[in-house]
């Protein structure tokens, strides 16, 4: 039987474990990208296990979400990351060069390699061949020090593709029927692996759109084979030379398939506030919307600008519409400049803002109470925004640009103009003058790291006990995000690298008591439901609550990301065996689990709600790995004390 392309770059790169879903395996890393807000954290780790020097291929830094440096402790941070980087043998991207994901995709990523990132987007780069995974910082860390990458060997699902996308209907639209037909939930232990003669319709920009928001579904990853369109691109990048081939074999075999017939694809919309509460534009209330944003590493990219430059060329934004963009790489800006297209952006009233996250994580422009936004960005989840009851629409940057133009929801198919086609740049240019390249590793030697007074790591936690008891500090429900664990929002952002202080925002927005409680309690337990710990890859929604003392999250499912950092930092993530159980179980109610250590080994584990009480059991879907790391209080404990594999 044939080998898919996703089993093909595992196997060269494998360093342990069966390539067989449900696994643990572990592979080498090639590449490892980081970034603003969660980069502070992958250093101090790295500083932590005793490194000094990148083992990866290649790392870069990527300054791209506290680009508007709107407090002090945003330069603060930045400077400490361009020093760290500069000494530990890593790149940086400079807070005015645009977003990771698409900077990588630019200037670094090769097709065939591994790369993961302290982001949850990092499948981006998939769109070019690259089995590309997102993780947690600490998982980062060791990955970046040459340590290889541990996760669960996901099923491959082949999403066959046929057809051809109809004028209108974009790459966007794609991704959000995937989500429709999926869920935010169904991706859990997969990869999306996209094959087909539908492929050749695509181009690298239409493709990593749809790899970027495999994450919304809770993919482990995306991909797309590297093929003759891809080669495409790495001319115009001028890297031809870091092109090759890599594809499927013809009679690859796959865990599950999905068909999807691109000619079918119609404009689509994701309502408030799910990534998959999504239907056909067409059949959606023509609502008010006030607010239109296009960017984010998803829709920033030239191509989707230029697409909205088109349709805003001589028209004017409805005059209740404030209509931002926010493009994805400073080139994007510039190659739009040199052609004219941003004249037409600016003439139409269009604010086109700097090319950074922004927005995409509530850095601005947030929504009023009551107004409604709609983005061209990848996920809508309650608050996110940076307005805790905000109305945020998903959709194509097209579909972005009709509604800018009537101030209703509107499908842009109704516009009495040509479509504008997907188009990549004539050229990107490499000599960048924001990518500061690493220091020599004897240059290195003499370099200082500039630490300001807001760099305050947490203490790793203590071996685990044998007795863990507590309150339920609270009880959520399903599809709880990272964004409600650990918000993102401008004031919170700053305390990124400052657990102390940022560990008093965990919850803040749905129970603003809720750490002062956890500290007064002296920690405790969070009660979840299904997809518990959704979206993006922040360990702060960990760590944080690790700082406050919570002992453990009982959930009916975890999201995968989460799941690993809960266990890298020591807490215990149960599953209820029995899901009706989680109505046995409120806010406050005095919970104990004996024998943990035992419990740990047979990953099941008998919780006692002294409360009511009643006596439930749980499970922890634990590797043998994660099993010796959590007993011994985390990741970072483990890493030091068995020593970490060097990459050949
Ligand atoms: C996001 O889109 O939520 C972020 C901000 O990029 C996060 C990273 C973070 O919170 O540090 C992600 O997706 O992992
Ligand atoms: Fe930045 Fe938004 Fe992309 Fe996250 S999803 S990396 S915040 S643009």
């Amino acid at each position: 039987m044939g080998k898919s392309l996703t089993h093909k770059i595992i196997k060269q790169h494998l360093i342990s474990g069966e390539i067989k879903p449900g696994n643990e395996i572990a592979i080498d890393i090639d590449h490892v990208l980081i970034q603003d807000i969660t980069g502070t954290q992958v250093f101090l780790h790295f500083e932590v296990i005793g490194l000094d020097r990148i083992g990866a291929d290649v790392a870069v830094c990527y300054a791209d979400h506290n680009v508007l440096q709107i407090k002090p402790e945003n330069m603060e941070d930045h400077l400490y990351l361009q020093s760290a980087a500069k000494k530990f043998g890593v790149w940086f991207s400079k807070p005015a060069n645009g977003i990771g994901h698409q900077i990588h995709q630019e200037h670094f990523a090769v097709p065939g390699t591994t790369a993961v990132g302290a982001d949850s987007h990092t499948p981006h780069n998939g769109g070019i061949g690259v089995l590309a995974i997102g993780a947690g910082g600490l998982d980062v860390a060791v990955a970046m020090g040459g340590g290889g990458y541990n996760f669960v060997m996901p099923r491959i699902v082949n999403v066959h593709l046929t057809g051809k996308l109809k004028p209108w209907s974009t790459a966007k639209d794609v991704v959000l029927e995937m989500l429709r037909r999926v869920t935010v939930r169904g991706g859990f232990g997969k990869i999306f692996e996209y094959t087909g003669p539908g492929l050749k319709s695509l181009n690298v920009q239409q493709r990593v759109t749809i790899t970027n928001m495999g994450t919304e579904m809770g993919a482990t990853s995306s991909i797309f084979p590297s093929d003759e369109i891809t080669r495409h691109y790495f001319e115009i990048t001028g890297r031809p030379d870091d092109w090759r081939e890599i594809l499927p074999d013809d009679d690859a075999e796959y865990d599950e398939r999905i068909e999807l017939d691109l000619s079918k694809i119609e404009p689509m919309v994701a309502q408030p506030s799910l990534p998959d509460k999504v239907i056909p534009v067409s059949e959606a209330d023509k609502v008010k919307i006030e607010q239109v944003m296009v960017g984010s590493c998803t829709n920033g990219a030239y191509a989707d600008l230029k697409a909205v430059a088109k349709i805003m060329k001589g028209r004017q934004v409805h005059p209740d519409v404030n209509f931002f963009i926010h493009p994805a790489s400073r080139m994007a800006l510039e190659q739009l400049a040199e052609e004219g297209y941003l004249e037409d952006l600016l003439k139409a009233g269009v604010n086109v803002a700097e090319p950074t996250c922004g927005a995409c994580i509530g850095s601005g422009h947030v929504p009023a109470p009551g107004s409604r936004s709609l983005r061209a960005v990848n996920r809508n989840f309650r608050g996110r925004s940076g307005y805790k009851n905000d109305l945020v629409y998903l959709a194509s940057p097209e579909t972005a640009a009709a509604t800018a133009i009537t101030g209703v929801l509107t499908d842009p198919r109704t516009l009495a103009i040509d479509a504008p086609s997907s188009e990549l740049p004539p050229k990107i240019r490499q000599d960048n003058p924001n990518l500061i390249p690493p220091a020599s590793e004897a240059g290195a030697k003499k370099l200082k790291i500039r630490r300001g007074d807001n760099i305050v790591p947490a203490d790793p936690k203590d071996v685990l006990k044998d007795t863990v008891a507590g309150e339920v500090l609270i009880k959520v429900e399903d599809d709880i995000s990272t964004d409600h664990i650990m918000p993102a929002a401008a004031e919170i952002l700053a305390y990124r690298s400052n657990i102390p202080k940022i560990s008093e925002y965990v919850y803040h927005r749905l129970d603003p008591e809720f750490s002062a409680r956890a500290k007064a309690k002296g920690g405790g337990f969070i009660v979840g439901g299904e997809n518990y710990g959704q979206g993006s890859s922040r360990e702060h929604a960990a760590l944080a609550p690790m700082y406050l003392g919570v002992k453990g999250v009982i959930a009916k499912s975890f999201a995968r990301i989460h799941h690993s950092n809960l266990v890298n930092f020591g807490l215990l993530p149960l599953t209820f065996k029995n899901k009706e159980h989680y109505d046995h179980v409120e806010q406050g109610d005095e919970m104990v689990i004996e024998n943990c250590i035992e419990s740990v080994a047979k990953a099941t584990f008998t919780v006692k709600n002294k409360t009511r009480d009643f006596s439930f059991e749980t499970e922890a879907r634990l590797t043998d790995r994660q099993k010796e790391l959590l007993k011994l209080g985390g990741l970072l404990t483990y890493t030091r004390k068995m020593g970490m594999r060097k990459k050949k």
